[in-house]
């Protein structure tokens, strides 16, 4: 059955070589995707291939590329294999885009997710010429049923000269429905409160909208997402969702928090899915998500009803993940609600919400800041996502990391973070798989006794304590957060020398 209803997009219908041809060199271009859901499937390869043609007569083809987040090896990976991105903003994940990035080769923006669209209408970023939006189908006067993620679809669409769009077959038509666009964000000093007061409060339309006009092309696809696999929960995860839910228990009894908990906010990662399950069989039912990525874990806990429903703007399955919501699909309607991630990681929501935030971390200090982003102070991973958007507004904000990388001969616990994304001013929990640091209400000196004690490997404890002793001894007058500068950027250079990076 056709899933393109609307006349004069009919008309538009073509292949994705055809579209691709309507991309030129220089063009700032926003595609769909988050997280491997959603990205346009046909077109970035067709572009790859006519940037590699030209490429061989030598001419010059690179874009500036804006996406919700991560997409996938056939969308970021297919076009960095070819080297035909300038730019990229405002998250990446794609191993040969990273190393692309850390030579030198493509300037990267690693912004706030949330803040991503703002600085989009704020024109911070320039002009956006063409946009490339996956969607499940096309109805009447330019009506868009989404696909599996929103991301920055609505601002791309709207801010764009051009569109082609992606009416995917893959994606189930029974997604209509599961997706709330907010229209209603002005720009200052127009803005007025976001009236959503409850996670799965609707506050928009289902549906995102563009004007037919600009629609320059249309190209129908038959492709699945990219659906990585989880690993499992091993020992070291599970001892760190176990940390976190005592912590949990703790807190409930404190009276600080209630007994259905607060909305949850889950990073991607292996860790975070762990303790999603490990909240699976616990004694906490009727939570709610407020959070950016379903995972696999999450479909868990809706199914057993831990979970009652879940915000978020984009799925990251797995290919069973993906075929068990599929054979489900109308079980989640109502649980699940889909959001531009403006909303769904917005600010004032999440400090009005009471989100509980927790992400996954590069390395803390024994002080709380935190680095999620670089390694050694240098090299990219991925980008700071959507962490920045939760930590700093969240009622908790939880980070998590096994106590050491590289087959245990880097510690995650330093004196001092090479690059630092969260200060310790939006930190309010470390966790490893030795112990939870609860940083709250403490001074620098309380805070690192309590990190280097419950979350530092027992292998690096007496090194951590050495430091902070000998600098507390070296600052008579410098002791409220005390750092011995050369030996702090030392730690990190010595894993260089000694080849461990
Ligand atoms: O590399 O696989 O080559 O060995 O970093 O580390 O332990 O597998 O952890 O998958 O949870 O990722 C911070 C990257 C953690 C992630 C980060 C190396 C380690 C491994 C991955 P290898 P793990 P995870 C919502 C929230 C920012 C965005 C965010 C992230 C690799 O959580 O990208 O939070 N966060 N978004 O070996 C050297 C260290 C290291 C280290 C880890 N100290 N030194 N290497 N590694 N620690 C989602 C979105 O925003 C979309």
């Amino acid at each position: 059955m056709s899933r393109i209803s609307c006349p004069v997009l009919t008309e538009r219908i073509t292949d994705a070589a055809t579209a691709a041809a309507l991309i030129c060199h220089g063009d700032h271009v926003g595609f769909s995707g988050f997280t491997g859901a959603g990205y346009p499937k046909a077109l970035p390869r067709a572009l790859a291939r006519r940037m590699s043609d030209a490429h061989d007569r030598g001419d010059e083809f690179r874009i500036g590329l804006w996406t919700g987040a991560s997409t996938a090896p056939d969308a970021d990976g297919a076009l960095a294999q070819v080297n035909g991105i300038s730019s990229r903003l405002p998250y990446n994940s794609d191993p040969t885009l990273r190393r692309l990035i850390n030579s030198g080769d493509v300037e990267y923006i690693d912004e706030h997710l949330s803040h991503s669209a703002q600085h989009m209408w704020f024109g911070f970023y320039g002009r956006l010429d063409i946009a490339v939006v996956e969607v499940t189908a096309i109805l009447p006067g330019g009506v868009l049923v989404p696909s599996t993620s929103v991301g920055n679809n609505k601002t791309w669409l709207d801010r764009a000269d051009r569109v082609i769009l992606e009416v995917n077959h893959w994606q189930p038509r029974e997604l209509e429905g599961f997706h709330d666009i907010y229209e209603g964000t002005a720009l200052p000093p127009h803005r007025r409160p976001i009236q959503l007061t409850e996670p799965l409060q609707r506050i928009g339309d289902p549906y995102l909208h563009v004007d037919p006009d600009k629609v320059v092309a249309v190209v129908e696809t038959d492709h699945p997402d990219r659906n990585s696999p989880f690993s499992p929960p091993n020992e070291t995860s599970r001892a760190i969702a176990d940390h976190v839910l005592d912590f949990l228990r703790h807190e409930v009894s404190a009276g600080r928090m209630p007994p259905g908990l607060l909305p949850l906010q889950s990073g991607v990662g292996n860790v975070a899915n762990a303790v999603l399950a490990g909240l699976d069989g616990s004694e906490f039912t009727g939570l709610v998500a407020f959070t950016e990525v379903i995972q696999d874990a999450m479909l868990d806990l809706l199914d057993s009803g831990t979970l009652r429903a879940a915000s978020a703007t984009s799925f990251g399955l797995s290919e069973l993940g993906a075929k068990r919501f599929m054979a489900n699909i109308e079980a989640y309607k109502g649980r699940i609600l889909l959001r531009s991630e403006e909303i769904s990681n917005h600010p004032e929501l999440v400090r009005r919400l009471g989100v509980m935030a927790m992400n996954g971390m590069i390395e803390a200090d024994i002080y709380g800041n935190v680095n999620s982003t670089h390694v050694m102070g240098s090299s990219i991973m991925n980008g700071i996502g959507g962490s920045g958007d939760f930590a700093r507004n969240a009622f908790l904000s939880f980070f998590l990391t096994p106590s050491t990388a590289k087959n245990g001969a880097i510690s995650t616990i330093v004196p001092m973070v090479s690059h630092v994304d969260h200060t310790e001013h939006d930190v309010h929990v470390i966790v490893t798989e030795h112990g939870l640091a609860d940083l709250r209400g403490k001074s620098p000196r309380a805070r690192a006794q309590q990190v280097i004690r419950n979350c530092a490997h027992p292998s690096f404890r007496d090194a951590l304590h050495s430091y902070t002793e000998r600098a507390w001894a070296a600052h008579p007058h410098g002791r409220h957060t005390p750092h011995l500068l050369a030996e702090a950027l030392s730690w990190h250079e010595r894993y260089i020398e000694s080849g461990e990076m």
